[in-house]
Parts: C-alpha cells; sequence; structure tokens
C-alpha cells in the first residue's frame, strides 16, 4: 500500500505526503466533531486555517490546482472554501435560478477542485452560500437536489466538509426558521454520506450563535457558524461568542474579513488581533474572506494583478497580506 492510499474500500487516496512533509490530512486523517471541537482521526482537537473564493461564479478563474497548490505552500492554507452562491448576485446568476448549464459548470468545477485538494492532501469546504435572499428556506428544493447530486460523487472523499447555508439573515429569518430548512437538507446529506461534518449557519449573517447554544439541532458531527469582519464586529459579537462557547458550542468561523461588513474601508489590526487572540484559545478554525482582485477591501489581490498565483507581497492588499501572515503563523 502507498503512504497515500487509504485502506477503506470505495475511498479515494488523499494524498498524506507531499514534497517529504506530511499533509493537513495526512496530519489529521477523516475529521468529526467531538464536544466542541472539531477533532482529528487520532482524537486530537484541530483547526483548519484556509481560504475563501468569492463568488464561484464570478471569479472561476481562480479555482485551479496552480492556485491551490501556491495557497498550501505558500500561505500555509489547510482548507480551501468553494463559495458558491444559492440565489443571483454580482450579476452572475446562483446555482439556485441559473440554467443547467451553468449549474453544470458549478458541479464540474466543484469535483475538479475537490480532486485538486485530495492530490494536494488539504480539506475543502462545500460553502451553499445563503446571503441576498436572506432565507434559506427559498432555496430549500434546490439545495436538496444540489446535495443529491453532489454527494454520491463526493461521498469517496474523506476531505470535504458540508456547509450548508452561509449567511441567513433578515429580521424574520429567525433560527427556528433556519432549523426548518437543516432539518430537510442535513438528512439528505447524511443518508449519502452519514459521517460528514455539517456546519450550520446562524442568524443575522452568521452572528447569533446564542441561539444554536440554547436551542441546538439534535445530530452529531454538527458545527455553528460564526463569522465576523473586525472592523463592524467588536467586543459584543466577541461576548457573544464567549457566551456560546462557555455553553460548549461548536463554532465554526468559515468566513472572516478584517475589513467592514460590506467587505470594505479599513483593515482593523487591533480588531484583528483581538479575534485572532480568542479564537486562538479556543481552538477555532477560520478560513479569510475573499480570493479575488475585485477592487474591494476584502479582496486578497490587488485590482490590477491579474496573476493566479506567485504574488510578489507588492501585488496583494493589505488584507492579503495580513491573511498570509495569519495564516502562516
Ligand atoms: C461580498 C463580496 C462583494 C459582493 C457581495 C455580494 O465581497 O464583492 O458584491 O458579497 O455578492 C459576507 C458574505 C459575503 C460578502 C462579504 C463582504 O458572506 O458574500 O461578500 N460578507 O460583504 N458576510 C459578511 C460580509
Amino acid at each position: 500500500m502507498s503512504e497515500n492510499s487509504t485502506s477503506q474500500a470505495g475511498k479515494i487516496s488523499i494524498s498524506a505526503k507531499r514534497n517529504g512533509n506530511p499533509t493537513p490530512f495526512g496530519i489529521h486523517g477523516k475529521l468529526h466533531v467531538d464536544g466542541m471541537y472539531l477533532t482529528d482521526e487520532h482524537g486530537e482537537k484541530t483547526r483548519l486555517k484556509g481560504v475563501s473564493t468569492h463568488n464561484l461564479s464570478s471569479y472561476p478563474e481562480y479555482i485551479n490546482l496552480k492556485t491551490m497548490t501556491y495557497l498550501a505552500d505558500e500561505w500555509d492554507i489547510s482548507i480551501f472554501r468553494l463559495a458558491m452562491y444559492a440565489g443571483r448576485a454580482d450579476e452572475k446568476d446562483g446555482y439556485a435560478d441559473g440554467s443547467d448549464g451553468h449549474r453544470q459548470d458549478l458541479e464540474e468545477m466543484i469535483l475538479t477542485a475537490v480532486r485538486d485538494a485530495a492530490s494536494l492532501g488539504i480539506y475543502v469546504m462545500l460553502d451553499w452560500h445563503v446571503l441576498l435572499e436572506c432565507d434559506p428556506n427559498i432555496h430549500t428544493d434546490a439545495a436538496i437536489s444540489f446535495f443529491k447530486k453532489m454527494c454520491p460523487l463526493l461521498k469517496a472523499y474523506d476531505n470535504v466538509i458540508y456547509e450548508i447555508c452561509n449567511e441567513p439573515n433578515g429580521e424574520a429569518v429567525t433560527w427556528p426558521l433556519i432549523c426548518n430548512y437543516a432539518n430537510k437538507v442535513i438528512p439528505v446529506i447524511r443518508a449519502i454520506v452519514p459521517e460528514s461534518v455539517i456546519i450550520v449557519g446562524t442568524p443575522c449573517w452568521s452572528q447569533e450563535v446564542d441561539k444554536p447554544a440554547a436551542d441546538p439541532l439534535p445530530y452529531g458531527n454538527l458545527m455553528y457558524t460564526l463569522h465576523f469582519y473586525a472592523d463592524t464586529h467588536r467586543d459584543s459579537l466577541r461576548n457573544l461568542a464567549l457566551g456560546a462557547l462557555e455553553k460548549g458550542l461548536p463554532i465554526y468561523v468559515t468566513e472572516c474579513g478584517f475589513c467592514n461588513a460590506a467587505g470594505d474601508g479599513d483593515i482593523n489590526k487591533e480588531e484583528t488581533a483581538a479575534w485572532m487572540e480568542l479564537m486562538a484559545k479556543y481552538n477555532i478554525s477560520w478560513i479569510g474572506w475573499n480570493l479575488s482582485n475585485k477592487d474591494e477591501a476584502s479582496a486578497f489581490i490587488k485590482p490590477d494583478c491579474d496573476k493566479l498565483y506567485d504574488w510578489t507581497d507588492d501585488e496583494l492588499r493589505e488584507h492579503g497580506l495580513l491573511m498570509k501572515e495569519y495564516l502562516i503563523k
């Protein structure tokens, strides 16, 4: 048996060693959730840090093996998040409202990215990116058909984490409504990939982790989403998070930015440092937004730079530079 192969039948081998070093998957293997912690196959608490794509439909050029390899080697990412918008955004159709052809392109992009990640021994987060439509229930049928189609193709890959609703938002979108959606979608995924780690978004753009802390969903291997944008979300959100952590809620920061919540404005180093300290203390995994050269502060790459990898420090925005610094720490 080669060092890369897994012994289980029907599983795709995920690279365990590369360039003579163990890969993130080689170190951690298949993950599960134990109490409040993402936990590896040796029973150790695990932190997966990485980057998120922008909208897959808007910036597909960054979803390729060379970019992922560069980020794994030079930015030390152990997870790559695929942000697939469910509804329309940025003048691009989402998965739910796009044509069949568009859906097929997105599905192929995801499959290729998962294969690439497996060859590098890193993890992938498959993000059903609910945003402008506010309520995940609007696209439940599309989400179910997406997961019914993708899970059979992905179940052989033990490096995939499923995120079922990025950011439910709006006053009307309460925790019980999110549970209503989750109770329909989680069983679909689990029927096909029974041991999958699934992450559930929380109310108010995935900030109100106090809600699932008081009323968790009745499934194992679940984590709940917390998102912060450091210049907007400060002590009060950290205190809310601390309350949920004290109750033992498993939290994954599947998206964060060091600028404001609009993904723009100034980078706030002080507040970012406070978030980093909290996340390190509680062993919280995090993923930075966003891998693009869009003209906005949250993008990692300067707008006049078209390179898809090999960026010099000068070609990165302040956000990209700081992100890289925290990732390789
Ligand atoms: C933003 C993008 C921006 C895009 C907008 C709508 O940075 O270019 O036009 O979405 O598609 C989130 C969301 C994430 C946002 C990001 C910044 O999950 O999709 O991206 N943000 O606003 N939550 C808080 C901030």
